[in-house]
């Protein structure tokens, strides 16, 4: 493997058109600022770059929408995720912005390079133009029914409804997002990047030199590849963006997807000026991506070729996407707020950034999408970082004080649990470092973690507490590998959660932490003192985490009502044809589950006249079937009896759908003699 000087880290740079949330978080920015702390660590030199994408087609529409600039929006999106990344301890050198002027500048050069060298074709085709607002029409500003599901409301890039990627010109009856006049075809010019000619240089870059890139992002790369690349339109008709630098060409900006990763090159000339080039050019330097799978192709093949087409810049070294995050079993969503958005995380658990980026890590969608619930975040800070990690510090921390009033007792001669206990520390940082270098973030995780249980396991072998009358100088020695331990943890734990790293390292007055210091038990010198221990992390109760709970199901709710529009109408029924049914209201006198059935409850109902059984499909909807005894409900009266499980159902109980599927069964407004007929 070849030796590098330095490492250019790069994360997704966020649409600034709305808060930033746990998927983000998980997929790209913690894993990110994990590697990023961990080099530093080791004294390599390195570079965190990010910053706010604030082009693209989104970001007009939801200004149009409020009435506001694009500029507005981007200002306020971009203030409030670079706060939220701040917070969660993301360890940015630099979090520039597509709209400032360095990177207008940036990317208009390297359009303009490319176009210089003849690295475009300009082709002629037909787009959506919308005559009343006089534009032509970006995919996501024309909608209609789509050609697939069917679904109304489609957009000109893909129906939300069934997942079909499309286009614009696709949809039947696609109207202007903008007016919603029907938009005409027009003729519009733009620049293509001709990716096809860069193809054989990508697979061999690819498919024969990066044979060690994650396995989701090289199949992603392979089947891009094989489909054979096409030339890619880089530029749009468009008000919001960087306008096109070349004569002639008025109107029109860089497609959002040219000028983003460029942002990645302004926002290093942001932070080092023209040193930037010893970050993007010089062949000591590797650059790594953090991404998520969406991006995939662009980081490893669009991008990629306008670096090619350039010539003088470094391609990049991995691209380690992650798969997505779901949440409670659904994916996440920004347009139905089906998400736990960072800054409102801060607001209801403050303080408490370390645990999840803890959770996100130990469930990080590496290798496949997952899965965050609130109850395996309250699982995992209990039962990990309260019960292991923080109740290891905590014990090893009280003994020491309370045997050696808070100073680092001397070590004697080590005994066969101490070198053992020290041997497996040694050994899981060792390969927690390993897996840092493959970018296994929960792997390593895993084994930072296995740190803290070796060292619970030893204090609860060596029990220096039934040891302190007998021989004390022992006692001294468990203590002082403990405390050894701990120091070891400070170190392990400060990529993945900082701030807890910080607040032991000031415990137990270490200083400088570099990660050479794991795997030595000499980290704390011998009657040094360490500080009143407080605990390093708290239990979190239950109410607050079903109280997140509730929001989402909440959220779920409003989603389905919003969603609801009621059944269309049947074919009209004549009066004669209702006249055959018989409604009559009768009274429950017992109501109980169907044995072996999911579905189905049987009633006693009392008809005015005698008692007959109904068995009615609702048992789902009736956790607690007795709630409904003693009601007086509505049932058809005349419907020929069915035979199910072996019972004859003589009619049958009246209830109306509800928005989620669930039944609810219909009953007069006030008292009616039962065999009372409803008509
Ligand atoms: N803004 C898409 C996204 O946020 C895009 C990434 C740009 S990275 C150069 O998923
Ligand atoms: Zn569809």
């Amino acid at each position: 493997m070849k030796e590098f000087k330095r490492t250019l880290i790069t994360t997704a740079l966020p649409y600034a058109n709305g808060p930033v949330h746990i998927g983000h978080l998980a997929g790209v920015y913690v894993p990110a600022d994990i590697y990023a702390r961990y080099l530093r660590l080791k004294g390599e030199e390195v570079l965190l770059i990010g910053g706010s994408d604030e082009h693209g087609v989104p970001i007009t529409i939801k200004a149009r929408k409020e009435g506001v600039t694009p500029q507005d929006i981007v200002d306020r999106y971009h203030t409030i995720i670079k706060d939220s990344f701040e917070e969660f301890g993301i360890s940015f050198d630099v979090y520039g912005r597509t709209s400032s002027k360095t990177h207008s500048r940036t990317a208009s050069d390297f359009f303009r390079r490319l176009y210089d060298k003849g690295e475009f074709v300009e082709k002629t085709s037909m787009q959506l133009y919308d005559e009343e607002a006089g534009q032509f029409l970006a995919d996501r500003y024309v909608t209609g029914k789509c050609p697939h599901c069917g679904a109304e409301g489609a957009y000109g890039d893909q129906c939300e409804a069934c997942g079909t990627s499309l286009n614009a010109t696709d949809l039947i009856d696609p109207r202007s997002a903008i007016t919603g006049s029907v938009p005409v075809m027009r003729e519009t010019t733009h620049f293509y990047l001709p990716l096809d000619k860069w193809q054989t240089r990508l697979e061999k870059w690819i498919l024969e030199e990066h044979k060690e890139w994650k396995p989701n992002v090289y199949g992603q790369c392979k089947s891009w590849l094989d489909l054979g690349l096409q030339p890619r339109a880089v530029s749009r008709d468009l008000d919001w963006g960087i306008p096109v630098p070349v004569e002639g060409a008025d109107g029109k900006v860089l497609y959002v997807w040219f000028d983003a990763p460029i942002g990645y090159i302004s926002n290093t000339i942001d932070l080092v000026g023209d040193d930037y080039e010893k970050w993007w050019k010089d062949q000591d330097t590797r650059m790594i991506h953090f991404i998520g799978k969406d991006n995939i192709v662009f980081h490893c093949i669009v991008f990629p070729a306008m670096l090619m087409a350039d010539g003088s810049f470094n391609l990049p070294d991995n691209v380690p996407a992650n798969e997505f995050l779901n949440l409670e079993d659904d994916k996440i969503s920004t347009s139905r707020n089906w998400a736990v958005w960072l800054h409102e995380y801060l607001r209801d658990f403050p303080g408490k950034q370390d645990v999840l980026r803890y959770v996100l890590t130990a469930n990080a969608p590496e290798t496949k999408d997952n899965n965050f619930t609130w109850k395996d975040f309250q699982a995992r800070n209990n039962n990990e970082l309260v019960a292991i990690l923080g109740n290891f510090v905590n014990r090893a921390m009280v003994l020491d004080h309370k045997y050696f009033a808070g100073k680092v007792p001397s070590c004697s001669q080590l005994g066969e649990m101490d070198l053992a206990v020290m041997e497996e520390v040694s050994g899981a940082c060792a390969a927690a470092s390993d897996e840092l270098d493959h970018f296994k973030f929960r792997e390593a995780l895993r084994q930072a973690m296995n740190v803290a249980r070796a060292g619970n396991k030893y204090l609860a072998d060596t029990e220096p507490w039934k040891l302190w009358k007998t021989d004390p100088e022992r006692v001294g020695t468990i203590l002082n590998v403990a405390l050894q331990i701990c120091a070891n943890l400070a170190v392990l734990f400060e990529p993945f959660t900082p701030f807890m790293s910080a607040d032991l390292c000031r415990m137990l007055g270490l200083g400088k932490i570099s990660w050479n210091m794991l795997g030595h038990f000499d980290l704390l010198a011998e009657g040094a003192e360490v500080a009143e221990p407080h605990l390093l992390f708290d239990k979190i109760e239950d109410a607050p985490v079903e109280a997140q709970v509730k929001r989402l199901l909440d959220t779920r709710t409003a989603n389905e009502l919003a969603g609801w529009s009621p059944e269309p109408l049947k074919e009209e029924c004549s009066f004669e044809d209702f006249e055959k049914v018989d409604i009559r209201v009768g009274k429950v006198l017992s109501c109980e589950k169907v044995k072996k059935s999911k579905k189905l409850l049987q009633f006693l109902i009392d008809d005015g006249m005698e008692k007959r059984t109904i068995l009615s499909g609702i048992a789902q909807s009736y956790e607690d079937p007795s709630v409904l005894v003693g009601k007086e409900v509505c049932f058809v009266a005349n419907f020929a009896p069915r035979k199910m499980m072996g019972i004859e159902s003589q009619g049958m109980i009246m209830s109306a759908v509800n928005p989620d599927g669930t039944l609810t069964v219909i009953s007069p407004s006030a008292e009616v003699k039962p065999g009372a007929q409803v008509g």
